[in-house]
């Protein structure tokens, strides 16, 4: 019910985490350079612990640059575990990057050449020992550079065997070396491709079960990638939960039809961002709330600060709002009245002949059914005046 504003202070059981290089992003895009200077991993380490957050997520090459030495490899990454350990920082999730270098132009796993998609390999598994000495125990898997500008290029059938082959190959890996990583896989319709295979998390949901290993492989849904899609991230994320597949979770914000902006998290769409904070509270995931966003490209450092702290300030007010809507008197009569049942009618449920029977001889009063009212307006209503906290 009514907090004080300190419940809106993060805290480590929050699980908040950001990507290295989200907080480290440098405002690059397509048009226009860096406006930030580069800062160093341990100094985005010691911003991280700085606003609150529980844990720090990476990518190989955030922290290793890619012709990095096996020494400078070994140097670069003590100093990086001291100045996690010295700011209180986890690191819970590991990645790979597959899409900067322009070796990967064609793709990685999926790429037309076999030693491309070799050498996407040899780097994945180098990420899954760096994220393994880290103490990562869930590695993600974005396949940005998996897709096509034209379909001439390959049968998008035998991409999808190619994806399969290399997902099967690293989990046989992370076994064989008892890493126990549980891989997340994260799906984008478009950019920086035409058209990304495995276009939204129902893709991969599709795609886990004819996997050798299907119970080690789950997905991280990212609220950007289905929005660009059009489509309502909740009910995507709804469906890896029940399906005990939501491993990880990618929260920003976006506005449909654009690209990729990985805003901060509900600084767009208020009301859906909402929907999601409850659904995550109410089944109780336990996994990281792992940020994967990044400040206007106007800020300057501290104006990354005031991003990464918006970001978990937002979804702690939504956690709250959730709870006084799950305690709200006429929502939860409004909720009850939605469903009641009505005695002594034959229902579906589990099939039996009998069942099934008394079903059909059942007659169906069409017009007392639609009696029935569904006072969605004002439950809606209720929810935004919850939100506006007028109410
Ligand atoms: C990149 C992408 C993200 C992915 C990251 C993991 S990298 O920033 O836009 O959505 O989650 O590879
Ligand atoms: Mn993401
Ligand atoms: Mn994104």
């Amino acid at each position: 019910m009514a907090k004080s504003n300190d419940s809106f202070q993060p805290r480590p059981e929050h699980k908040f985490t950001f990507g290295l290089w989200t907080v480290g992003n440098r405002g690059r895009d397509p048009f226009g350079d860096a406006v930030r200077p580069q800062m160093s991993p341990e100094d985005r380490v010691a911003m991280l612990g700085e606003v609150g957050a529980w844990g720090v997520n990476l990518h190989d090459n955030d922290l290793v640059p890619i012709d990095a030495t096996p020494s400078e490899r070994d140097r670069i990454v003590r100093s990086f575990k001291k100045s996690c350990k010295e700011n209180g920082i986890v690191v819970p999730m590991a990645t790979v990057n597959l899409f900067f270098h322009p070796v990967f132009r064609d793709g990685a796993f999926t790429a037309n050449d076999p030693e491309v998609r070799a050498y996407a390999l040899q780097k994945t598994m180098q990420a899954m020992d760096l994220g393994a000495e880290l103490g990562a125990k869930i590695f993600v898997l974005w396949g940005g550079r998996e897709g096509v500008e034209t379909d001439a290029c390959r049968r998008a059938d035998d991409a999808v065997k190619r994806l399969r082959e290399a997902i099967n190959y690293l989990c046989e890996y992370s076994m064989d070396q008892r890493y126990g990583f549980k891989l997340a896989l994260e799906a984008k319709p478009n950019e920086p491709r035409g058209d990304i295979y495995m276009p939204t998390t129902g893709h991969y949901l599709a795609l886990i079960p004819t996997l050798d290993h299907p119970e080690m492989v789950g997905v991280n849904p990212e609220v950007a990638h289905e929005t660009m899609a059009g489509l309502n991230f909740m009910h995507g994320v709804a469906q890896a939960w029940e399906a005990g597949k939501l491993f990880h979770i990618d929260l920003n914000d976006q506005y449909p039809g654009r690209y990729d902006q990985d805003l901060r998290f509900g600084s767009a769409n208020i009301k859906s961002c909402f929907w999601l904070v409850k659904f995550l509270e109410d089944v109780g995931y336990q996994g990281p709330r792992h940020f994967d966003a990044h400040a206007y490209r106007t800020e300057d450092y501290e104006g990354v600060k005031d991003f990464a702290r918006g970001c978990m300030r937002t979804y702690l007010i939504l956690k709250d709002k959730a709870a006084r809507w799950n305690s709200d008197k006429e929502i939860q009569t409004i909720l009850k009245e939605i469903s009641a049942d009505s005695k002594g009618i034959p229902k579906g449920g589990k099939f039996s002949k009998k069942g099934a029977s008394a079903l059909l001889a059942h007659s169906f009063d069409k017009d007392a059914l639609m009696e029935k009212r569904l006072p969605y307006e004002r439950l809606d209503q209720l929810t935004v005046d919850i939100l506006l906290g007028a109410r």
